[in-house]
């Protein structure tokens, strides 16, 4: 935290690889998913807009192409955005890939 009270994506990746994050009673694999969706979410609508995908996908190490392919790909019901469970399958698919 650089104590300007928000929490940037880069502060998220700096507490993700701090050695606490591995310590026993971190959160689990969900928690850390919705703290995720949370952050990604700045507008705070409960969804993700493709605008908040690219910020995510920026998180992954995507390009802006990949990206908006993977985010048309992991809209199942296509409504333009994605809401949590969407979002959930997509990290879990992430990680496992
Ligand atoms: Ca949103
Ligand atoms: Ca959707």
């Amino acid at each position: 935290m650089d104590g300007d009270g928000a929490m940037t994506v880069e502060e998220y990746v700096a507490a993700r690889t701090h050695p606490d994050f591995r310590s026993p009673g971190r959160p689990g694999k969900g928690e850390v998913c919705r703290t995720l969706f949370e952050l990604l979410d700045a507008d705070n609508d409960g969804t993700l807009s493709v605008q908040d995908f690219l910020r995510a996908a920026d998180f992954m190490c995507m390009s802006d192409r990949d990206a908006k392919a993977y985010f048309a790909q992991l809209d199942t019901d296509g409504d333009g955005r994605l809401d949590a469970t969407e979002f959930q399958k997509a990290v879990k698919r992430f990680y496992s890939s």
